[in-house]
């Protein structure tokens, strides 16, 4: 089994390699320096993307119809109002600045991460499929390469998911590939591999969940996903220029204030929090919203497209009034990917180098991208 991920991670690099070729031959956008996006790189800045597949070009089968199940059962209404985004300490990276000020209408968010129990009702009705569920196909992903290159065995191509397994021991935090498995059979169902499930896991927060996936559960829902700033608003609970959705005190103060990776990443967790894995939702106190787990446990997607660069278009903007997101996706680590927002952090951010679950902590993705890590939460009108 080590030789198949050995094979399939070389085959990630090699379009990796691929990708910035043609990124650097071809793409026109401003490149920002390296120095400035790759800091503090580890769990928070090296989220791998499924085989690299450009989302505009991902091949949606599953057809989910608007249905009339819109209900605020388990939301809560947030009120509108004027707040502060953007990095509030220096373990802020470059994409969070400026501050700038945004407004936003009120909305109703879930109280919780979407759980197994929530979208297995979603899956019941309708039939969904999973992305992390589906063969990946190879007329969709030659597109994205070069003409001559060679088309992979089928053995790699075949449905799977990215499940973190621990390193032995120290590692390089520059490669990704160290602890993250392409696992064949991961899915929603089985979340740490095609041997694993969600017996008695219906409390959980649902993973592998693809942005598309998301976006069709919502659809199905009557909901929407969050736009970046309501998400940033809504885990800031009210408190202004505050680090966490709790305040300023460290993570570990007093008490755990979220599920996260304490010890050594990716080598030696500590579970000091009582979680190694994600956490039932609701396992750590809530914010002053109400609203659990918006600092670690699981990632979520927001709706928004991913530019590093957005928050430079609000300098000389006084107030952002509801902001949905850049125009285009640019990410200068990956150009040609189009990525999503995800926000939060997970229970593999770490205090010492990522400290994912800041609230203004910002994390991206291509839409069909899916990990063992990765769920999100609803908004509604
Ligand atoms: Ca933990
Ligand atoms: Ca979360």
């Amino acid at each position: 089994m080590k030789n198949n991920f050995s094979i399939i991670f070389l085959w990630l690099n090699v379009l990796i390699t691929v990708n910035v070729s043609v990124a650097q031959q071809k793409s026109t956008m401003k490149v920002v320096s390296k120095k400035t996006t790759t800091k503090k790189m580890c769990c928070t800045t090296a989220i791998p993307n499924r085989l690299l597949i450009n989302s505009s070009n991902t091949n949606i089968s599953n057809s989910v119809k608007i249905t009339d199940n819109k209900t605020h059962e388990g939301m809560v209404w947030i009120p509108g109002g004027i707040f502060s985004m953007g990095g509030d300490n220096d373990q802020a990276r470059q994409d969070e600045f400026p501050k700038h000020q945004v407004k936003l209408n009120g909305f109703f968010i879930d109280i919780t991460e979407v759980t197994n129990a929530q979208f297995a009702k979603f899956v019941a009705a309708t039939g969904y499929v999973t992305t992390a569920e589906k063969d990946i196909d190879w007329d969709e992903l030659k597109k994205q390469l070069p003409s001559d290159t060679p088309k992979p065995g089928a053995e790699i191509l075949k449905a799977a998911s990215l499940v973190f397994v621990p390193t032995s021991g120290e590692v390089s935090l520059q490669d990704y590939s160290q602890w993250w498995n392409w696992s064949h059979g991961a899915s929603w169902k089985h979340p740490q591999g095609k041997d694993s499930n969600i017996d008695g896991k219906e409390n959980y927060p649902v993973v592998h969940i693809s942005w598309d996936d998301a976006n069709a559960y919502c659809k199905w829902a009557g909901k929407r996903l969050p736009t970046e700033a309501e998400w940033e608003f809504a885990a800031r609970g009210g408190l202004q220029k505050k680090v966490y959705s709790w305040g300023n005190k460290k993570v570990d103060e007093d008490k755990f204030y979220c599920n996260y990776f304490q010890g050594n990443f990716p080598y030696k967790n500590e579970v000091s929090d009582g979680f190694i894995g994600s956490a039932p939702v609701k396992s750590f106190p809530a914010n002053n919203y109400g609203l659990y787990d918006m600092s670690g446990n699981v990632w979520e997607w927001c709706a928004d497209k991913y530019n590093n660069l957005y928050y430079d278009s609000f300098k000389k903007v006084k107030v952002a009034i509801n902001p949905i997101g850049p125009a285009k996706s640019y990410d200068p680590d990956e150009p040609l990917v189009e990525k999503r927002v995800m926000r939060g952090g997970s229970f593999l951010c770490n205090e010492s180098y990522c400290s994912g679950y800041r609230v203004s902590a910002r994390m991206k993705s291509s839409a069909d991208s899916s990990m063992e890590h990765l769920g999100f939460r609803c908004v509604s009108n």
